[in-house]
């Protein structure tokens, strides 16, 4: 993460004749987007693709798994109770990156979302396309994955989420097999 953007600046620098698109989330993008400024500055064609789905949903998925009840993974106010559960945070990364210099195209629709990807295939300009997502909260999230991760769980937590997962956990480290 925040590796994305400079990334992209570089191979645009060694082969300009190549389409170089990078493809961010909105956590990631937050890490490192002022390299955007070096791009402007330079003219070169990057095309950024913003997945804003207001959150780090990846780690959620897998905080969730592990019994951590993706705690501090969406972007939203702190409630009264302490929890980050208030409404989301008033963030507009599309905003962020034309203020750096970026032509952004804001797509409302999947039929929008084409159009802005072909444009932004074209373009000679940096362009971002700025897509808002649904977010955890609406969506069920990917498909299960198939592998196991070894992500040990809280052995002491008295959270029945976590007590669930630790179970799971020790399960699958029972079940484990070593090839080497
Ligand atoms: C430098 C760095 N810090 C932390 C991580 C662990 N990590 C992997 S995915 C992720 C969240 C990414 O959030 P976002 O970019 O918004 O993508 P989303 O999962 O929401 O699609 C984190 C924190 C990482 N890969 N790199
Ligand atoms: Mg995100």
């Amino acid at each position: 993460m925040g590796y994305e953007i400079p990334a992209a600046i570089g191979v645009l620098l060694a082969a300009p004749e190549r389409p170089v698109w990078a493809l961010v989330g909105d956590g990631t993008y937050l890490m490192n987007p002022t390299e955007i400024v070096t791009a402007v500055q330079e003219r070169l064609p990057l095309k950024l693709v913003i997945l804003q789905n207001h959150g780090y949903a990846s780690i959620g998925g897998l905080s969730e798994a592990v019994g951590a009840e993706r705690y501090g993974t969406d972007y939203r106010h702190r409630a009264d109770d302490g929890s980050f559960t208030g409404p989301p945070l008033p963030v507009d990364l599309g905003a962020n990156a034309a203020s750096l210099g970026m032509r952004v195209l804001r797509p409302r629709t999947v039929r929008d979302l084409r159009e802005a990807l072909a444009d932004a295939r074209t373009a000679t300009d940096p362009t971002c396309v700025y897509v808002e997502t649904e977010t955890a909260d609406s969506v069920s999230g990917p498909p299960p994955a198939q592998a196991w991760w070894d992500v040990p769980v809280a052995e002491t937590s008295t959270r029945p989420s976590a007590v669930e997962a630790r179970e799971e956990y020790d399960r699958h480290v029972t079940a484990r097999r070593r090839h080497l």
